[in-house]
């Protein structure tokens, strides 16, 4: 086995607490959030049962007074919107050539982020479904897949590297030399899901009732064809199945919109809806649907 190294997960909400709790598991993990707590981590699995699980914890306010291990790769699991601000702070405490694995949703954070970090910038596609549960808890909604790459493909080495410590985590876990057009597609899934379930308040199952089964896929009927004028290839088996498998498989999750909406944060709507918009507007294609549902998400 390959010697473990150190990384942070950065952000504590449902996802950096989901991948700080599995990977804690194999590697030496500390997570980065905003408020500081030493509680165990409480891990709701999807079968059912609960384990509190001991998780290295820091906050970025903090990090100068540690003196852990520098970190080998950071995973960057803060919100699209507050994911610049957290990297400038935490810039000061790590090496600039540190490679950050991205796993924010949408698509306009990521190029940025390969812009101003000096070291590689992975991304990350994930359909890993989880909420919060408290302070410390985390409810693994529904197991996903995550797929890892970067832009310009320039680390297929590290990206595999990172596929490998995920999967030994006992996440699902691929590299995929084309993440861009992944990251197309889990933008396709959020614009047809989060705003919907965050508006009616509902699970990402409830969707398949009426009548919110026809919304969907009016939604889907407007994303498909700008992605492809984007260039964009569709997903094999289409942009319908595409979404509808989500939905299927993370029938039992509060998608993260519907999470934000509930506790009073800022949502996603710029990262997820934004670049669907400016696809319109370029390709001059009317987008009434999703001008719509921009106008009915808080931002
Ligand atoms: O990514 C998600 C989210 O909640 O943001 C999905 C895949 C829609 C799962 O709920």
């Amino acid at each position: 086995m390959r010697p473990a190294p150190t990384w942070w997960v950065l952000g504590a909400g449902a996802l950096g607490r989901l991948f700080a709790i599995r990977l804690t598991t194999t590697l030496s993990l500390h997570l980065i959030g905003r408020r500081p707590d030493d509680s165990p981590l409480r891990y709701h699995a999807p079968s059912g049962e609960i384990h509190d699980v001991d998780v290295a914890r820091t906050t970025l306010a903090t990090l100068a007074l540690h003196t852990h291990a520098r970190p080998a790769l950071v995973v960057l699991a803060t919100k699209s919107h507050a994911t610049l601000s957290a990297v400038e702070e935490l810039a000061a405490h790590i090496d600039p050539q540190t490679p950050l694995l991205s796993l924010q949703n949408g698509f306009s954070i990521q190029p940025r982020l390969a812009d101003i970090w000096a070291g590689p910038v992975l991304c990350a596609s994930t359909t890993e479904g989880a909420y919060v549960e408290g302070n410390a808890g985390v409810v693994h909604a529904g197991t996903g897949t995550t797929w890892v790459g970067d832009i310009e493909n320039t680390w297929p080495a590290l990206a595999r590297d990172c596929v490998y410590w995920l999967n030994l985590a006992g996440l699902s876990a691929y590299h995929d030399d084309a993440i861009v057009q992944r990251l197309w597609h889990k933008l396709a899934i959020n614009a047809a899901i989060n705003p919907l379930v965050a508006r009616y308040r509902i699970r990402n199952g409830q969707l398949r009732d009426r009548p919110f089964r026809r919304m969907v896929d009016t939604v889907i009927d407007e994303i498909g064809p700008l992605l492809e004028g984007e260039g964009v290839t569709p997903p094999p088996a289409g942009w319908h199945t595409l979404v509808w498998e989500v939905i299927a498989a993370m029938a039992n999750n509060r998608a993260s919109m519907l999470q934000d909406v509930l506790a009073g944060r800022p949502t996603e709507r710029e990262a997820i809806l934004r670049p669907l918009l400016t696809a319109a507007e370029r390709q001059r294609c009317a987008a009434p649907t999703l001008e719509t549902l921009y106008h009915d998400t808080p931002s």
